[in-house]
């Protein structure tokens, strides 16, 4: 009899690729697709909540080649809503906010929560450091921290998209097929005001994370820059009258936008931490209040429009008529359409565009 592996469950579903997969090293995956790339294979095992299928099904949709796109794109049509007869059951959750706020010390806590209550979660933390954005100063920097034998976390590493603190349309597809498997996928995004549009388009529900004594958010609000977040955290509040100024700050400032209810919690992240049971709370609140099906469908638009301005760029934008009106078109779209087919759809409502308006020039040449 050989020795089992230290601390490894045993997990139903075949043969283990050798190494431990979860959490894995947080560096992004090889540009190079692995031998498991076929997406619909993927995506059943996803199905049927095989965890460790999370690696590959990231290694694929980071990829740029050409047949790693087509095979994310059949990955997520069969994980579609119209594929599973429901959507994906995960509470997709958007953590964002300022370099250092406290993000990841904060995912650290909540995963140990969320664990403790038997929830699988998987973790994308969007990585700016290559990017202008820096993050908390280097050493500063908190990882997020999990028992490394836990098969029921994953954590990764995603690229930043091309504006920044966005989000790429590789993180866009990977929230949404984790979903399929985990009971809860987080996107850790830095920064306020572009990066906490693109995180709503894609979360269930959005954290907006602030430090004491930054009053950052509290005019993003006021200015309305950014859109009111569904939970707002204080973080250090161990530090004490700064934090409980920052909070009540807040609570004025979202009264006086008639937001009132939106839920502002302080937290403290040093041991004994405190305010995370009641984070965790708020959040499943929000997620049982919430039109689902209306805000998985948005982001399913979004998704694809993301694609398409990432694959044509401003040019196609403007042949849709701009993004307003792209958006206005994509709202009236079929509900049950995948990403895949929306992007298709938008692909030929701009070749059609630029087909009539090069037609209008011919017929009408310029008096
Ligand atoms: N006093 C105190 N310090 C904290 C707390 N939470 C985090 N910190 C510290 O704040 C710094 C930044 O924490 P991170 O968790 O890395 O913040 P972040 O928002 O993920 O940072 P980026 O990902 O770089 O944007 C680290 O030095 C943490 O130790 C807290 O509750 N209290
Ligand atoms: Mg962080």
């Amino acid at each position: 009899m050989t020795a089992s592996p230290p601390g490894g469950p045993e997990l139903p579903g075949g043969p283990e690729p050798p190494g431990p997969e979860l959490p894995g090293p947080e560096l992004p995956g090889p540009e190079l697709p692995g031998p498991e790339l076929p997406g619909p294979e993927l995506a059943s095992r996803l199905r049927a909540g095989d965890l460790s299928a999370a690696p590959a099904m990231l290694n694929m949709v980071e990829s740029r080649a050409g047949q790693a796109r087509a095979q994310t794109g059949a990955l997520l049509a069969a994980l579609s809503p119209a594929a599973l007869g429901r959507e994906a059951p995960a509470h997709i959750v958007g953590v964002t906010g300022p370099p250092g706020s406290g993000k990841s010390s904060l995912l650290s806590r909540l995963v140990a929560v969320w664990r403790a209550a038997e929830r699988t979660v998987a973790v994308l933390a969007v990585d700016p450091t290559s990017r202008r954005s820096g993050g908390a100063l280097l050493g500063d920097r908190a990882r997020i921290e999990v028992d490394p034998r836990d098969r029921g976390v994953f954590i990764r590493s995603a690229a930043a998209g091309e504006r920044l603190g966005g989000l790429a349309p590789a993180t866009r597809a990977a929230a949404s097929a984790l979903a399929v498997a985990f009971d809860v996928v987080v996107i850790e995004t830095v920064g306020v005001g572009q990066s906490e549009t693109d995180v709503a388009d894609v979360a269930d529900t959005v954290v907006v994370v602030v430090q004491p004594g930054s009053g950052d958010v509290l005019q993003f609000l006021k200015a309305g820059i950014m859109e009111i977040p569904d939970i707002v955290v204080v973080t250090k509040s161990d530090l004490g009258r700064v934090a409980s100024r920052a909070l009540a700050d807040l609570r004025t400032a979202l009264t006086s936008l008639g937001a009132a209810g939106t839920a502002v919690l302080a937290v403290s992240c040093l041991a004994p931490p405190s305010g995370i049971a009641e984070l965790a709370g708020a959040l499943d609140a929000h997620r049982d209040g919430l039109d689902l099906p209306g805000r998985r469908l948005r982001a399913r638009r979004m998704h694809a429009l993301a694609d398409f301005t990432v694959e044509h760029g401003e040019r196609g934008l403007r042949a849709l008529g701009g993004r307003r009106e792209a958006e206005r078109w994509l709202a009236e779209q079929e509900r049950g359409l995948d990403v895949a087919s929306l992007e298709r759809a938008l692909e030929q409502r701009a070749d059609a565009r630029a087909a009539a308006a090069t037609g209008r020039t011919r017929s009408a040449p310029p008096a």
